[in-house]
């Protein structure tokens, strides 16, 4: 494959939030943007929270993102390399993304050198210390036996209930959000003197570019509010807005 040298970073889209109608327009404009990225793009990381939920039974996937799973199956079809971190959202995955889509599911963090600069990408969440509650929740939720005890459940109530769950989760991080930016600038600059270049972390939805000595610590911001991407290219980080023209792939 022929480098480009150009590589997009996306995070905290939430998709399934709203209503159906509303979630539709957003499919549109997510599509879009994901179809512009099929020539001149190397490679797409997806920094968490894709999904506001996210269950995946071993037969039976969610309604409502067919389109979406369309363009990520058209970009990795297209050579670009998708990458998709899971966040606190979204994390009751199993093959669809990467045997179907060909898309690359990370749970944790992805640790990487683009063009010659080392990245620490993570969706950001639990680096709260003695944040002792998420951190045995999140243990609880990505156990692969309690994973495969909730897909026993009939998916459309399993579904339903995730849905319900996600925006109680919401309302609990919003909630508390006790110093939860400080953690991700301070956990951002321990990888930086460990000798990363870029931290990008989502997570916050506040959007954010802090230098410290040789790095850089960004966050993304939400796709979900402002539209935000980030695009590294020719040694250069930008977090840009999309501005959609509503024309339709
Ligand atoms: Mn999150």
């Amino acid at each position: 494959m022929v480098l480009k040298g150009k590589t997009v970073f996306i995070s905290d889209l939430h998709l399934g939030l709203f209503s159906r109608a509303e979630e539709e327009k957003r499919e549109e404009v997510i599509v879009n943007f994901l179809y512009s990225l099929d020539r001149g793009v190397d490679a797409l990381y997806i920094l968490g929270d894709l999904f506001d939920y996210w269950f995946e039974y071993r037969r039976v996937i969610q309604k409502g993102y067919f389109r979406l799973f369309t363009a990520l199956k058209h970009l990795t079809d297209k050579g670009v390399k998708v990458y998709y971190i899971i966040g606190n959202h979204d994390f009751f995955h199993r093959d669809f993304f990467e045997s179907y889509l060909g898309v690359k599911v990370e749970p944790d963090i992805i640790a990487t050198e683009i063009d010659g600069k080392k990245f620490f990408l993570g969706h950001g969440d639990g680096l709260i210390k003695n944040d002792y509650g998420y951190k045995v929740l999140k243990k609880i939720f990505r156990n692969r036996f309690i994973q495969w005890l909730y897909s026993l459940i009939h998916p459309d109530l399993g579904i339903m209930i995730a849905s319900g769950t996600s925006k109680q989760s919401r309302e609990y991080t919003t909630g508390k959000d006790y110093g939860e930016t400080d953690a991700l600038f301070e956990t951002a600059r321990t990888k930086i003197d460990s000798g990363y270049d870029y931290v990008l972390f989502g997570h916050s939805h506040v959007k954010t570019v802090r230098e410290y000595k040789h790095g850089k610590y960004i966050n993304l911001g939400t796709w979900l509010a402002e539209l935000t991407y980030g695009v590294f290219e020719n040694n250069k980080f930008e977090i840009l807005n999309w501005e959609d023209n509503g024309e339709k792939q």
